[in-house]
Parts: C-alpha cells; sequence; structure tokens
C-alpha cells in the first residue's frame, strides 16, 4: 500500500491528474446510482457536503442526525437502494446510531458514514476533538461495520457498504471514515480504477422446488387459511405477484402496519377488520415477509386460539422456528418465492373454502359498519375517531399520498382506521414502536417520491423531531403534518396528586403547535372539528406548502399505552 500522499500546491501540472479522498467517496455513491444524502455537517465533513453538492449529489442537511438518519433508513426502504446518512465524529455519529440501530431491527438498509479522529489518537485515548472508538461501538448495532483507511480503498468499502445493506436480510451498515482520509491524494486514474459499480446488489435467492412443494402442500390441506403480508413484502416491490398469489388462492389476507395498501385495504379479501377472528380461527397461516415477533404476540397465546400450521417465506433462514415450529419453510427472495408458489399453483387449484371465506366476509363487515358512525362524528373537541373520520376520506380521495404515523392513541387508532390503497405508502414507528421517525420519514417520502406527505402525529410524538418543520420548510417540501393534540402522552388529563409538578404524561395545556411552522414561514392552522381538519389538509396537500395543522383533540379521549397497554409491568402485576 502507497503512503498517503500530500499534494504540494506547486505542482499545478501533477495536481490536475490527482483526485482526493472526499472526490473518491462521491464518485462511488454516484456510481452506484446514490442521489441524495442525509446528514447533519461539521468537521470533518463539511467540504464533503459541498463537493457532493458540487457533483450533483443532493444534499438534505438536517437540524438532528437522528432525524437524517431516519430518512435514510426510509429511503431505503422505499428504493430498495441504501439511504446514506452522514454526521460528525462521537456525538454526531451516536446521534445517528439510533436510526442505524432501528433501519437494521426493520430492515431497513441504510448506511451511515462519519467522519472520525485519528486512528493513532483514538487507540492511544489521547482525548481528540470528538473522539471515540466508533467502529467498534457500531458494530453490535448493525449489521456490518467497515473502516476505510487509505483512499485507494474507498471504492471497495463503498461496495461492500452496498452490498451488506441490500442483499439478504437488509440493515444497517456502519462505514468509518476518519478525517485524514478524505484529504489523501492519489493519481486520479488510479483512483477511477479504484471504484467498484457492484453488479446485482441483492441477488435473487431462489427457492427450492422441494420447499415450494411442501408449502403448498401444507396450504392446500388447509380448511381455514390465512396470508399474512409484512413489511418485508411491502418492500421486495413484487406486488403484481402477490396480488396474483392473494387473487389466486382466493385466502383472506391480512397486512401488517407498513404492508397496508400492498392490496388496497377495501380489497373483498383484505380481514384486516376482522383480525382477532382470523388470528384465532385460522388453521394455516402463511408469512410472507412478517415475523412472528411480538406485533404477532409470538405466534401463540390466547391471540392465536390453539395450534397452527406455519407456512413462512422470509429471505433470512434464521428467521425460521424463531418463535414457533414452522410446518413450511420457504427461504427465498419474495419475489422468487411467490412466483413459483403461482406456479406450483397453475391449473389445478380449488380456491379457499367457502364457508371459511364467507365468515371472514361477515365479520368483517359487522366490525365496519360498528366503526362506521363513530368515524363521522362531528364533534368539538375531536376525539380521535372524529379527526381520524376526516383523514380517513383524505387518503381515499388522494391514495397516491403517503401516510406517516406516530403516536399512542394517534398511532393505534389511525392504523385501523384509515384505509391505505397502494403499497408502501403507510410509513410507521415499525417493529420498535420507536417515537422520532415522524420528520425524517416525511422529509425522506417527499423527497424520493416527490408525492404529498400527510403525517399524522401525537403531540408528544412529534416533539422527538419537531424541529425539522423548518428543514420542511428550507427545503419547501408538500408535507402537511397533523398534530393530534391531546395536551400529553396517552391523554393530557392526568395529574400529580403529591406535589407541584406537572404530572409525568402531560404537556403544556393548548399549546399551538401551527406556530412553530408560522415561524419558518409555512402555513400553520388550528382545527377544532374534522371539518375543519379535512378542509385544511385538503388546502395543504393542494398548494403543497409546507403547513402544519394543529388538531384539538379531547385530553381524556385516549387510553394509556394506546393498545399496547397490557405490555406495561403495572398491568401485568394486576393481572397475577
Ligand atoms: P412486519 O413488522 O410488517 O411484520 P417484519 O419487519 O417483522 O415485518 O418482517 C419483515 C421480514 O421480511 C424480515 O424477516 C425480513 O427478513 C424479510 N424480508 C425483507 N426483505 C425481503 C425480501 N426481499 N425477500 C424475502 N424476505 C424479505
Ligand atoms: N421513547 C421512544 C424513543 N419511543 C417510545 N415508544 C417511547 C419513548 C414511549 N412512548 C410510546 O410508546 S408512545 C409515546 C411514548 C413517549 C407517546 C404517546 O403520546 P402521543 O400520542 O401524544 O404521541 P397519544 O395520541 O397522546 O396517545
Ligand atoms: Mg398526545
Amino acid at each position: 500500500m502507497d503512503t498517503p500522499a500530500v499534494a504540494k500546491p506547486n505542482e499545478a501540472q501533477d495536481a490536475q491528474d490527482l483526485t482526493d479522498g472526499f472526490h473518491l467517496v462521491i464518485d462511488a455513491l454516484k456510481l452506484n446510482g446514490i442521489k441524495t444524502i442525509y446528514g447533519v455537517p461539521g468537521i470533518p465533513i463539511t467540504d464533503f457536503g459541498r463537493f457532493a453538492q458540487a457533483a450533483g449529489i443532493r444534499v438534505i442537511s438536517f437540524r438532528h442526525e437522528q432525524n437524517a438518519g431516519n430518512a435514510a433508513a426510509i429511503a431505503g426502504y422505499l428504493t430498495k437502494k441504501p439511504g446514506i446518512c452522514l454526521t460528525v465524529s462521537a456525538p454526531g455519529f451516536l446521534n445517528g446510531l439510533t436510526a442505524l440501530a432501528n433501519a437494521t431491527t426493520n430492515c431497513f438498509p441504510m448506511i451511515l458514514i462519519s467522519g472520525s479522529s485519528e486512528r493513532e489518537i483514538v487507540d492511544l485515548q489521547q482525548g481528540d476533538y470528538e473522539e471515540m472508538d466508533q467502529l467498534a461501538i457500531a458494530k453490535p448495532l448493525c449489521k456490518a461495520a467497515f473502516r476505510v483507511l487509505h483512499a485507494a480503498d474507498i471504492g471497495i468499502g463503498i461496495a461492500r457498504a452496498i452490498r451488506a445493506a441490500v442483499s439478504g436480510r437488509p440493515g444497517g451498515v456502519y462505514l468509518d471514515l476518519p478525517a485524514k482520509l478524505f484529504a489523501q491524494v492519489m493519481n486520479r486514474e488510479a483512483g477511477e480504477k479504484s471504484l467498484v459499480a457492484v453488479i446485482d446488489p441483492a441477488p435473487a435467492q431462489i427457492p427450492a422446488p422441494s420447499a415450494v412443494k411442501r408449502a403448498l402442500d401444507v396450504l392446500k390441506n388447509a380448511k381455514r387459511p390465512l396470508i399474512i403480508l409484512g413489511k418485508g413484502a411491502a418492500y421486495a416491490q413484487a406486488d403484481d405477484a402477490i396480488r396474483a398469489l392473494v387473487e389466486k388462492s382466493g385466502i383472506p389476507f391480512l397486512p401488517m402496519s407498513m404492508a397496508k395498501g400492498l392490496l388496497p385495504d377495501t380489497h373483498p379479501q383484505c380481514a384486516g377488520a376482522a383480525r382477532s377472528t382470523v388470528l384465532q380461527q385460522s388453521d394455516v397461516v402463511m408469512l410472507i415477509g412478517a415475523r412472528l415477533n411480538w406485533l404477532l404476540s409470538h405466534g401463540k397465546g390466547k391471540t392465536w386460539g390453539g395450534a397452527k400450521k406455519f407456512i413462512q417465506v422470509d429471505i433470512d433462514p434464521k428467521e425460521m422456528d424463531s418463535n414457533v415450529e414452522i410446518a413450511a419453510p420457504l427461504v427465498g427472495d419474495i419475489g422468487s418465492c411467490v412466483a413459483a408458489l403461482l406456479d406450483g399453483m397453475a391449473g389445478n387449484w380449488t380456491a379457499a373454502p367457502a364457508d371459511w371465506t364467507g365468515a371472514v366476509k361477515a365479520k368483517k363487515d359487522e366490525n365496519i359498519a360498528k366503526m362506521a358512525p363513530r368515524l363521522m362524528n362531528n364533534n368539538s373537541p375531536m376525539d380521535y375517531h372524529g379527526a381520524l373520520g376526516a383523514l380517513r376520506t383524505v387518503i381515499k380521495e388522494r391514495p397516491d399520498a403517503i401516510l406517516v404515523n406516530e403516536g399512542a392513541n394517534t398511532l393505534d387508532l389511525a392504523r385501523g382506521a384509515i384505509d391505505m390503497y397502494q403499497p408502501r405508502k403507510r410509513l410507521d414507528v415499525g417493529t420498535w414502536g420507536v417515537m422520532g421517525i415522524g420528520m425524517g420519514f416525511a422529509i425522506a417520502a417527499a423527497i424520493e417520491t416527490g408525492k404529498p406527505v400527510l403525517a399524522v402525529e401525537g403531540d408528544s410524538a412529534f416533539g422527538f423531531s419537531g424541529m425539522e418543520v423548518e428543514t420542511i420548510c428550507r427545503y419547501n417540501l408538500p408535507v402537511c403534518v397533523v398534530i393530534f393534540n391531546n395536551n400529553g402522552i396517552y391523554r393530557g388529563t392526568d395529574t400529580n396528586s403529591v406535589g407541584s409538578d406537572p404530572a409525568t404524561t402531560t404537556f403544556v395545556k393548548g399549546s399551538r403547535y401551527d406556530k412553530m411552522m408560522e415561524a419558518f414561514g409555512g402555513v400553520g392552522v388550528q382545527a377544532t372539528t374534522p371539518d375543519e381538519l379535512k378542509r385544511a389538509v385538503d388546502a395543504a396537500i393542494d398548494s403543497g406548502q409546507p403547513t402544519l395543522i394543529n388538531a384539538v383533540i379531547d385530553p381524556a379521549a385516549g387510553s394509556e399505552s394506546g393498545r399496547i397497554g397490557n405490555l406495561n409491568p403495572q398491568s401485568v402485576l394486576r393481572k397475577k
């Protein structure tokens, strides 16, 4: 390996034949089709942002790295290319790391690139500016972590990061780039040659024919089959094949939160409104890109009402039997697996038993009818259902808008109330149920798709990333944020019975979040009825202007922890 050269200013002729670390990283990203970087600038990456912009990469500058990281993660989910987040060292890196860990947990491909201090000083712990052994810290929290020390290795480093992020089960990758690397120079031609255009970064993984047959045999013998679609199925972008499989099989399907819209929630086979019934009564369940984690009660217990046979379609073989026995593991990428299942069904497939599909439909119609009047109320102050009824109509009328959603009641009730009609239009708190994804997801969704974004946020949830409304205004993005303002976490009515401090779950009463948007030149609206709310959202989407609507919700309307109150240690204790 050559010792890194340092450019001498008087060697003008030579300098023309040189490139440096900054430009090699930028060229490597561009070569691999990366068009946008999300980040926060500072030493040592300020110049990087300038050079990247000059080279035609869009650089979106955030107010906090966690939001930039969340933006990169969801960009990865939406595009199947790794989203890039760029941060400074130690504190900037740590701020971005939460998003990287969350991306890995959710199987979203992203690359966190952080500048870092000099190895010599870090390793001797001599107290460099923002010193930290970032690679060691990132390693257990992501899918892969790499460091590049020599400019000549930048091409390979970026190639490895891209491949690691998108191949197999997608996830987060950390790439450590010490400050010195950016200033290293090398011969331009050698530099160009060192770059790698990653060929077929996420190769198809074809399932074994015997595994396909086994899955079809189990499915064929089912009396009460169910298909569960997860966000892995949405990520795979095999929309037509999945729809064909569902329709050909005639089996009721249940979409997980972010898989809503893969087939429309209004599809005759959608069992979303009969969730408890189908989980309890099904005898064979085919999971497609969904894990049997806490969100599915681990595949056992009361929710599931007795033993079932599971077929699981997933790219990660280790996922099989993670919670219960999988009778028919089908390992491969979803596009290839679903195509193989369809092939196997060609000719002699009998649709799912009519008594079962009829029973599911009856239950679903009953539940939808029960919910309908609640969603139509025009109460003021609004309750959740009244406000959500208005937003449900907005999405029905504008099915290509992207819905971002976080909070507790605001999340759980919106998930049920707002029907989705198109794939990858619902982005939410994901596997961890993490608060703080809101503005990062909204910004990246607007940038990556050019579609209008509606972010429906609990007032607490919004607070985790709220400063990014400035970013939304700065880039003039078509984002409409609706805050369900109930004065607090779950409810705004708690009191502190023993002291003068406010209760821990309450916020300043009657806050006007709409004024935050106005502070940065966006549109702020206060809405106190569902009609007002609907009008304000329509105006925001029609105009495309950054808008924040403070939707005043009855502070007594919510329940503790939304619908997962059963996970509270107190309620577990109460049950004992
Ligand atoms: P949900 O929360 O919607 O139930 P999960 O995040 O739990 O979804 O599950 C997603 C699953 O999809 C993961 O187990 C992941 O390995 C899998 N997955 C992601 N992309 C693909 C793909 N292209 N092909 C097959 N499986 C995939
Ligand atoms: N911190 C992080 C990062 N994630 C979390 N999930 C929480 C804290 C705990 N938490 C929830 O699980 S929901 C929630 C918190 C703080 C906020 C709920 O309040 P909200 O929604 O105003 O957003 P509602 O409509 O008032 O229920
Ligand atoms: Mg709230």
